[in-house]
């Protein structure tokens, strides 16, 4: 074989092995539902005080947090929008890692805005992020937005 076409192979095995874990090793860990639009948090922000301000089909959605989230102490997830978000449920895991269930409803706190009590447990290895995959329904439509967690001790 020529040399320039084995050359030419790595990129696309590394291609293939890629997409390969996006399609079926992904979804194994954490598997979403193929009706529902994943809306990634901009780079950078997590789930704090200020939190992640992210577009939804025309709607702006904030994501807060608290100032900090320990493991094992109950914090609130904060969804500020508009009146046509509909929350649905907040699930975290671990990406890569089968941490169990940890799904959470929303309660209404006023116009536009719903809260969910919530609370993540210590995990084994010593990770402390997760990520918070927010479903909810904005005009029929459903989207999960997935904002990083980083849990801090004292
Ligand atoms: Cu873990």
């Amino acid at each position: 074989m020529a040399r320039w076409l084995s050359w030419l192979l790595i990129p696309v095995m590394l291609g293939l092995g890629y997409l390969a874990g996006e399609h079926w090793l992904r979804p194994l860990v954490a598997p979403v539902d193929p009706a529902t639009t994943v809306i990634q948090a901009p780079a950078g922000c997590e789930l704090d005080a200020r939190g992640c301000l992210m577009p939804v089909n025309g709607v702006e959605i904030r994501v807060r947090g608290p100032e900090r989230i320990p493991p094992l102490e109950r914090f609130a997830l904060r969804l500020e929008g508009s009146t046509s978000l509909e929350p649905l449920e907040v699930s975290y895991i671990m990406t890569g890692m089968d941490m169990g269930l940890h799904r959470f409803e929303f309660e209404p706190e006023g116009s536009g805005h719903w809260l969910a009590e919530s609370v993540l447990p210590v995990c084994m290895s010593g990770r402390m992020d997760w990520l918070a995959r927010v479903r909810v329904r904005v005009d029929g439509r459903l989207y999960e937005l997935h904002v990083p967690v980083l849990l801090r001790r004292e």
